[in-house]
């Protein structure tokens, strides 16, 4: 290609092109020389923000050496990459993460001490790059890391948010959403001012014959839009592998832009332009499990999705190949349905621009593509309307109707007469206005369908995707359960418990292959390592109860037991079952006499996550959690047998500070509404137990650790439907420990009863959607079960030991490997140079 050096000119490059340190003394020699001349700052004048921007300067030089080379690798070696589309990917901090994965953290610590700093408050200088809501976000960022770890030639497609998920405050018991603005000073991103792609909108379009007799379909007018690519490296552990994560921002295209309107009087609405083009990428939308079919929304995916395409063929067309090939070279895998416009992006480029036949055009299309369902929530399934469809992309709304045609037809050929299937699978619903079903769109368009834990892909099969089974046959859907990335959630979140297991295992090898976690079962009745064990998690305790002192100036004992749930704000995920049990727990201390009390194994209640902020069920659950802490906690009867906190602003890097010093986690969501879950699998690789519904991933969880080892009760999903029934044309009356539990927050107790009205009568009168009155009993007892195991400390560090050293099966490596044999057909490119961890 035109721009790269002549052959002959490449001496100097190769002598000159940077390695990257590796001593000490070559860390610190570059972290100085970045912050006196990359951020013009001096010895005189440098705080912790000023050595972690050096820091991490120095880190990312190293990074980008090997992402290079990386890059180049994967360009000569001409094999098939996945590309992972995903609205979201929730990354959290960056640079403890790139020290962990090329192995210098201990050079960095060393050398930071010698310029007068300490590497954890440098670290936690850094803003979490927040750009996800939950579960999904930190999915695709987990499996960033294994794709990277494993030496996949992968990418990751996002949008580059101006502003990532908001940040929370509790005001009064209320949570206040504050904007995060997080792109002030973002050393980990790349602006590539030359990787730009014009996105249209609007318009009409245009079917013509051309002179010589061809017919021709043009999408024109309507607006531009510019997209510019942003890099961000994505290190693997322990090898060079650095994969590439490709965010777009938007702003006004310059081609559209009009300059004159600023000399001609019109420059507010010149400005207005631009503005309006620079919102598609400006903010996150902060909602979890609701899709609530704003314009916007639509707007960020088509760019989003318009953009990648673009850059992917681009990229392939360079190798020079045909376009039946196209398969061979280009796996996308679509996180959810925010991503199937791409399935018709793709057919607009084959069909319009490039003049491939629709059978070939679509044969292509359906062999690249793979969709993962998250979800089977009826509100979280998203549908778009026809008007709003064909006014911003017109030539989109033909294509998919043409593709629902195309569809039907074959359905209509294989099951003639059956006109209500063709109604049923129909990707258009036939309502006021008409709806595109993009699940079904997503699934046309795939060859594969994957849920995300063995009942969640059960469920999709028997219920919100029946009909497709039918029509494809069950082939076409499969089940990978989800992983979490030991590198993040053991190693870095809990440092002291990976170098217990190093210790034993004799290295580091079973953060490669967590498998290698089962060789800790001999050492189940060593007392010095269970001894070193149970330290490890109280020091992770007294660590948090730290960092609640300070967040919310409640004094905690370490030694009580610490439950925890932590996860988006949800009414399927319960939060209201565990705050009423806690309310009926200090009714039953009331009762108790002093003496009675001490006997008590005392408790800590720990809440975190996020409501959406037009979520008011949710925020009313937050509002009543904070108001029981005030008045549990200023309880001088109560003492430290309980204590309910409320950790502001849940997110990743609370999360690696909260999952290490839990004792028992909470994963108790209505049995089949939680896809999988993945924190569960964080808690427990973390020695904490759980208490959970036979939902999601608890289901897997349960069966590779042993029944033995945790905690399960409440109803299942087979009898979810009959109990709802049940609620409405039964006598159906609320457990009676429940309505004590109500009629202490109608007493005033917890202030104005009003404020909770609703989420009291959610379960009362309107049919208690998500069966808190039918599990209540069972979860008291279970929770009962728990304080009694608790006070055999022996019993219960065997059970936490025992868990970990089961839980191999969930690192998203071994996920990865089954997206990559079953779903994408791809390969790990090999690296010459493995490097030792
Ligand atoms: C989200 O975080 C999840 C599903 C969704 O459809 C949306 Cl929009 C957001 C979560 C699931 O709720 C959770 O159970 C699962 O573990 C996670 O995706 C990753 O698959």
């Amino acid at each position: 290609v035109e721009s790269s050096i002549p052959e002959h000119m490449r001496e100097a490059w190769r002598k000159y092109s940077p390695q990257g340190f590796k001593t000490k003394d070559e860390f610190e020699g570059e972290v100085v020389r970045h912050i006196e001349t990359t951020l013009a700052r001096s010895l005189f004048n440098c705080d912790e923000l000023a050595a972690y921007s050096g820091t991490s300067l120095a880190f990312r030089d190293r990074l980008i050496i090997d992402w290079n080379k990386t890059q180049q690798r994967q360009t000569f070696a001409d094999q098939k990459r996945i590309y992972y589309l995903s609205l979201e990917f929730l990354m959290g901090r960056a640079l403890d993460n790139a020290m962990l994965n090329v192995g210098l953290k201990g050079v960095a610590k060393e050398g930071l001490e010698d310029l007068g700093f300490r590497v954890e408050d440098i670290i936690s200088q850094e803003h979490d790059a927040a750009l996800g809501n939950g579960g999904l976000g930190r999915l695709a960022a987990c499996f960033l890391d294994s794709l990277a770890s494993l030496n996949y030639p992968a990418w990751g497609y996002g949008l580059r948010y101006r502003y990532g998920i908001f940040k929370q405050e509790i005001e009064n018991g209320y949570q206040v959403e504050i904007p995060d603005y997080w792109l002030d000073f973002n050393p980990w991103e790349f602006p590539r001012h030359d990787v730009t792609v014009d996105v249209q909108f609007y318009g009409w379009v245009n079917k013509y014959t051309d002179d010589e007799g061809k017919q021709v379909v043009s999408w024109q007018d309507g607006e531009l839009v510019t997209a510019t690519a942003y890099d961000a490296p994505v290190p693997g552990y322990g090898t060079p592998t650095v994969n590439n994560l490709r965010l777009w921002s938007s702003k006004a295209s310059s081609g559209e832009f009009d300059f004159s309107k600023f000399n001609s009087g019109e420059y507010e609405s010149a400005v207005a332009d631009q503005q309006r083009a620079e919102t598609i990428s400006a903010v996150l939308y902060p909602n979890d499990n609701l899709e609530r079919g704003k314009e916007l929304r639509l707007k960020q995916q088509y760019f989003w999705c318009a953009a990648s395409l673009h850059d992917i063929v681009r990229r392939f067309k360079k190798t020079g190949r045909t376009w039946d090939e196209f398969p061979d070279q280009v796996a996308i895998q679509l996180n959810d349905t925010h991503p199937t416009l791409a399935i018709v992006e793709l057919q607009r480029i084959l069909i319009d621009k490039e003049g491939l036949e629709w059978p070939k055009a679509w044969d292509i299309v359906t062999k690249t593509f793979g969709y993962t369902n998250h979800t089977v929530l009826p509100e979280a399934l998203e549908k778009w309307s026809v008007p709003l469809i064909q006014n911003l992309l017109p030539r989109h709304l033909q294509l998919i109707y043409e593709i629902n045609l195309y569809f039907l037809q074959q359905v209509e050929r294989r099951f003639p007469k059956d006109r209500d299937l063709l109604s049923r699978v129909s990707i258009i619903e036939e309502s006021t206005p008409k709806m595109v079903r993009m699940a079904y769109l997503a699934i046309v368009g795939s060859h594969k369908v994957n849920g995300v834990a063995e009942l969640h892909s059960d469920l999709i099969k028997t219920t919100i995707f029946k009909d497709f089974v039918t029509v494809y046959g069950p082939d076409k859907f499969t089940n990978v359960t989800n992983g979490i990335t030991p590198r993040r959630w053991l190693h870095q979140a809990n440092p002291r418990l990976s170098e217990l297991i190093a210790s034993k295992l004799g290295g580091y090898d079973f953060l490669k292959d967590l498998t290698l976690l089962n060789k800790l079962e001999p050492f189940i009745d060593d007392k010095d390592f269970k001894k070193e064990w149970a330290e490890i998690k109280y020091a992770n305790k007294v660590r948090l109860a730290q960092h609640i002192l300070k967040t919310t100036g409640v004094s905690v004992n370490p030694k009580a037991l610490f439950d925890v749930q932590v996860k988006r704000i949800h009414e399927y995920k319960r939060q209201q079952l565990n705050i009423f049990g806690v309310i009926h727990r200090y009714i039953t201390l009331k009762g108790l006499s002093a003496e009675e009390r001490k006997k008590v194994a005392p408790r800590v209640s720990i809440f975190g996550g996020k409501a959406a902020p037009g979520y008011w069920m949710a925020k009313t659950i937050i509002h009543l959690i904070n108001k029981v802490g005030e008045v549990i906690n200023n309880d001088p009867e109560i003492g430290d047998a309980l204590k309910v906190i409320f950790l502001e602003d849940y997110n990743v890097s609370k999360a690696e500070i909260i999952v290490p010093a839990s004792d028992i986690s909470e994963h108790i969501s209505t049995a089949g509404t939680e896809a999988s879950g993945t924190s569960n699998m964080k808690f427990v690789l973390n020695g904490g137990l759980v208490i959970g519904t036979l939902d999601g991933a608890n289901i897997e969880i349960t069966r590779e650790i042993g029944e033995q080892n945790i905690f399960l009760f409440g109803n299942l999903s087979e009898d979810v439907e009959d109990l709802r029934h049940h609620h409405f044309y039964g006598n159906y009356q609320v457990d009676s420990e429940l309505q004590k539990v109500f009629d202490l927050i109608k007493s005033g107790k917890f202030g104005d009863e009003s404020a909770f009205g609703a989420l009291i009568a959610a379960i009362t009168e309107h049919g208690d959607y998500y069966l808190v009155s039918d599990d209540f009993d069972s979860y008291r007892k279970t929770q009962d079960l728990i304080d009694e195991t608790f006070k055999n400390q022996e019993e219960w560090v065997t059970k936490s030991i025992t868990s970990v050293a089961r839980m191999g099966f969930f690192t998203s490596d071994r996920c990865i490997n089954e997206y990559a044999d079953t779903i994408w057909n791809i390969e790990p490119l090999a690296v010459a140079d493995e490097k030792e961890a």
